[in-house]
């Protein structure tokens, strides 16, 4: 069997059910031969993006595989690759590589060199009895310990080359690491100790598949819980206990409640410091929970920390802190919820007009709101854009459900979430997924909507066009004056016509709720939709501080 083929055919042992891809890379037509399903992009950014989500919401137990060629595809897949090791994804990255008599010569792009600090495990196979070999430790990395991409490069001649027979390939476990129990000790002693605990829940929840663990902590605890952009939708915001999300914009309360904090838990997070993610108040007692010890103590100096699973490190915290509260809650709730609430009010009697606001253009609040409300929330995978649309969504999209938003930002590429909301339909078909984008977002990956109705992927797409990079427009005073430098234009609507999807543009507040019901049927028949709302450019947010 040729090398393409074999790793074909451990794709499919892996349990693979499609290969996002762009030619010409051999492992794509031999993955076709073995009824893996392929699907071909516009740019490779977008398609590693797609595999992206397939690993994200799936909690890893599927893993996006992506495969290109070498030179121009490897060159042209950085941001994408780039993008998934920033906000720690577990995807497969299957470039070609040039034929070994060029391999590693200048000016020949080699991915094993170019791609070292972009991923967690990099090889590059020169023997084709090697693959097998190289598969089985690239998917042994991409499982376990902290997920990040993973690459494995393909010389084209060696894909073209016989793998010896009797070559064997077994699909590779996925291990959990448990803390270890003296820490546990310690850091339910802290929880069970402290007057106003605040749980930060980071991703690690989501991977863990540890959402009832988590739950059950708040509640024995009494204590609100925030999560990361990453990491959202891994606590009901619904429930009275709930702060609402961390980003670059945020809830009142959840600004209130780490500034009183006495204790922060973080859960299955980095604490890294971001623009994008809610700032650790300094002078904090700190407890970190979180799978990778590389995180710990690097942003934010901590007092107590465990490694470790973030399902297995919540089962042990239960067990002990039940222990130590003998079995019940100790009466905290009414207080600590009301006081969340009365915080709640007053930020949504704020924020209330802007949501609800009937002008022209229109507030990308208003489009926003209208949207959470029509829309299933719990059966719909949504995600953002950098930019404002990033920061106008996150506070106030409630989710209900895990893994029910998407939420990024280590790095902030504009048009990642295109083909974010394209992999999360191509996971789960039975969901609606949206991604929501401003018109410079869309400058980006705008094209691979023609993918999404090529390959019938069929999403909802939610433009806010103001014409404009608004978030810019305060830093860019004189270029815009003088130059009209944050300027930018298009009619969207007609491009995702053009492009065989279904396009409609929105300009009145009373056409939003029935043209995302039109869109909406649109995606159910198999159509991606494009709406094109024409906002304002607006300049607030809800940021504190
Ligand atoms: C690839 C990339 N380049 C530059 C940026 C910096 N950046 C962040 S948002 C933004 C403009 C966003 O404009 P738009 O998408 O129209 O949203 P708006 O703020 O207008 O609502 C820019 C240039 C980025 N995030 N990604
Ligand atoms: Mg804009």
């Amino acid at each position: 069997m040729k090398a393409a083929s074999v790793v074909a055919n451990i794709l499919k042992r892996e349990g693979v059910e499609f290969l996002i891809g762009y030619p010409v890379n051999q492992i794509i037509e031999a993955a076709a031969e073995v009824d893996i399903r392929t699907i071909i992009v516009r740019q490779e950014r977008t398609g590693l993006h797609m595999a992206d989500a397939v690993s994200r919401v799936t909690s890893g137990d599927r893993i996006g595989v992506f495969a290109m060629q070498h030179g121009p595809g490897t060159e042209n897949s950085f941001g994408g690759v780039a993008q998934a090791f920033g906000d720690s994804v577990p995807i497969v990255v299957l470039p070609g590589g040039y034929p070994r008599k060029l391999l590693n010569i200048t000016p020949n792009f080699s991915s094993f060199l170019n791609y070292q600090h972009v991923t967690k495990w990099a090889e590059q196979v020169v023997l084709p009895e090697s693959v097998p070999d190289a598969m089985r430790r690239a998917f042994t990395q991409v499982k376990n310990g902290r997920p990040r991409p993973v690459l494995v490069e393909i010389p084209v001649d060696v894909m073209r080359e016989e793998v010896p027979d009797g070559w064997q390939y077994k699909p590779t476990p996925k291990l959990r690491v448990a803390p270890d129990p003296k820490s546990v000790s310690e850091v339910a002693a802290a929880l069970v100790g402290a007057e106003r605990l605040v749980i930060y829940a980071g991703q690690g929840v989501h991977y863990a598949k540890a959402w009832k663990q988590l739950r059950e902590l708040a509640e024995l605890l009494e204590a609100p819980v925030t999560t990361s952009l990453q990491g959202k939708s891994a606590f009901p915001e619904s429930h009275p206990l709930s702060l609402g999300s961390g980003g670059r914009s945020i809830s009142k309360q959840l600004h209130q409640f780490l500034k009183d904090a006495d204790l922060i838990f973080g859960i299955g997070c980095s604490f890294a410091t971001t623009n994008y993610g809610v700032t650790m108040p300094k002078g904090k007692r700190y407890a970190h929970a979180t799978l990778d010890p590389l995180d710990i103590n690097k942003d934010v100096p901590v007092e107590l920390a465990l490694a470790g699973d973030a399902a297995l490190t919540l089962d042990a915290l239960l067990l002990e802190v039940r222990d130590r509260l003998k079995g019940k809650p100790r009466g905290r709730g009414p207080a600590v919820t009301a006081e969340i609430k009365r915080l709640k009010d007053e930020w949504m009697a704020e924020w209330m007009p802007r949501l609800t606001q009937k002008t022209t253009p229109l507030s990308p609040y208003r489009v926003l709101w209208d949207l959470m409300h029509t829309v299933d929330v719990a059966n719909t995978i949504i995600t953002h854009d950098a930019g404002s649309p990033r920061d106008q969504i996150s506070p106030f999209w409630e989710c209900t459900t895990p893994l029910s938003y998407i939420g990024w930002g280590k790095t902030t590429q504009l048009g990642y979430g295109l083909g974010l909301a394209m992999g999360a339909k191509l996971a789960h078909p039975d969901k609606l997924c949206i991604n929501v984008w401003g018109d410079a977002a869309i400058g980006f990956t705008g094209m691979d909507f023609e993918t999404a109705a090529r390959e019938r992927i069929p999403i909802l797409t939610v433009l806010l066009n103001n014409f404009s990079m608004a978030i810019e427009l305060k830093v860019m005073k004189a270029a815009t004056e003088k130059y009209r430098s944050t300027d930018i234009s298009g009619n969207y609507a007609d491009f995702a016509k053009a492009l065989g999807g279904w396009g409609e543009r929105v300009t009145q507040p009373d056409d939003i709720v029935p043209a995302i019901k039109r869109a909406m049927a649109k995606t159910r028949e198999g159509t991606p939709a494009l709406l094109e709302f024409i906002t304002e450019k607006a300049e607030d947010f809800s940021i504190f501080g």
